[in-house]
């Protein structure tokens, strides 16, 4: 079975992880999200493809979900020892030669896909990891920064890189827009379509919606590259009890319009038309949207026919990665979904 993954950071590499476990003979191709991508201290970091690396390749660092286990900060405290930061993100010193050889790589003209498929010899992550573009993509999130002197608190509205905007503000200022900055120029990397078009399902992990596949499906062709597919495209929500089920997905959702629940999102991917040769596909049912199937958490079940009146299969499920079990145990729901899907 060929399965391809939409992946952002944490939920998404954790996802993977169980669906590896569910699966364990299926060809996997995950596209990485790179719009979280940052240039610092003149290195290339990539926050999503390096989660992704390190959490199947046994290297992340377990209980933060980004960086490396056994990390120390060395390098880092020299560079601020020449007033050279930014204090706030961490860079740890193994972290650093992930950058090093990327950067280094990138600079003697290699495509960050070749990139990531050399960083990807050592770490043997199981799965086949493509960034979703070659092309440089920077999430930048429009917000208003306090203004301590203004007794309104209405302050400066400016763009700031999505990892400020996440980590040094901990996305505590009203965001006004997310915009995938030089995507609308850029190209899926090689071998995106391709994974794509022969998929036997497509799946949407618990990742955030707006700056992980959100940004993943505005590069040109992807979005169009999954409704063509004629694969199932099964989603799990990332939102349980109408909070995220980690990280703030509810800032960047209300900066899109998009209500922090879990039918809410589904609607915001939108209902795909049936599979190709379905009934429904010559009565023009369905949407221009993406999804076949949904997945809420059990505690949302009350979303399950406000998702199936919008065009969607869904159930309701245990939705929590407690531990390698339970997230394989909603990959085989969600793989189960997807055959439900074929089969109607
Ligand atoms: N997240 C943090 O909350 N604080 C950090 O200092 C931080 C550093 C960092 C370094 C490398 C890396 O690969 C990821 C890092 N992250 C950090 C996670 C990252 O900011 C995000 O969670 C994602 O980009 C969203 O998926």
């Amino acid at each position: 079975m060929r399965i391809v993954v939409l992946a952002g950071g944490i939920g998404g590499a954790r996802f993977l992880r169980g669906l590896k476990a569910a699966a364990p003979d299926a060809d996997i191709t995950v596209i990485g999200n790179t719009g979280d991508d940052i240039h610092l201290f003149g290195l290339k970091v990539c926050p999503d493809l390096d989660t992704v690396m390190y959490t199947l390749g046994g290297g992340i660092n377990e209980e933060q979900g980004w960086g490396r286990a056994d990390e120390t900060f060395r390098v880092k405290e020299e560079l601020a020892a020449y007033g050279v930061g930014p204090e706030w993100f961490g860079l740890g010193d193994r972290d650093f030669a992930t950058h090093i050889v990327r950067t280094q790589m990138l600079s003697a003209g290699y495509p960050l896909s070749a990139v990531t498929e050399a960083l990807c010899d050592r770490w043997q992550p199981g799965v086949r990891l493509l960034p979703m573009s070659d092309d440089r993509i920077e999430t930048h999130v429009a917000v208003t920064l306090p203004d301590s002197g203004s007794a309104t608190g209405s302050g400066e509205r400016k763009a700031i890189h999505f990892q400020e905007y996440w980590v040094r503000l901990r996305a505590s200022v009203p965001a006004h827009a997310v915009v995938p900055v030089g995507a609308d120029q850029a190209k899926p990397a090689p071998g995106v379509l391709e994974a794509i078009a022969e998929a036997d399902v497509v799946l949407f992990p618990p990742s955030n919606p707006v700056v992980s596949v959100g940004t993943i499906l505005a590069v040109p062709g992807i979005r169009e590259a999954i409704a063509a597919a004629g694969a199932p495209v099964i989603g799990l929500s990332p939102i349980v009890g109408d909070a995220p089920v980690r990280g703030m997905a509810d800032k960047v959702l209300a900066a899109v319009g998009v209500e922090s629940t879990a039918a809410a999102v589904a609607r915001h991917y939108g209902a795909a038309r049936p599979l190709s040769g379905q009934e429904g596909q010559e009565r023009g049912e369905g949407g221009a949207g993406l999804l076949h199937g949904w997945l809420v958490d059990s505690v949302d079940a009350g979303a399950v026919d406000e998702v199936a009146a919008a065009g969607i299969r869904c159930r309701a499920v245990p939705l929590m990665m407690t531990d390698l079990d339970a997230t394989a145990a909603m990959a085989r729901e969600a793989l189960a979904l997807a055959e439900e899907v074929r089969a109607s």
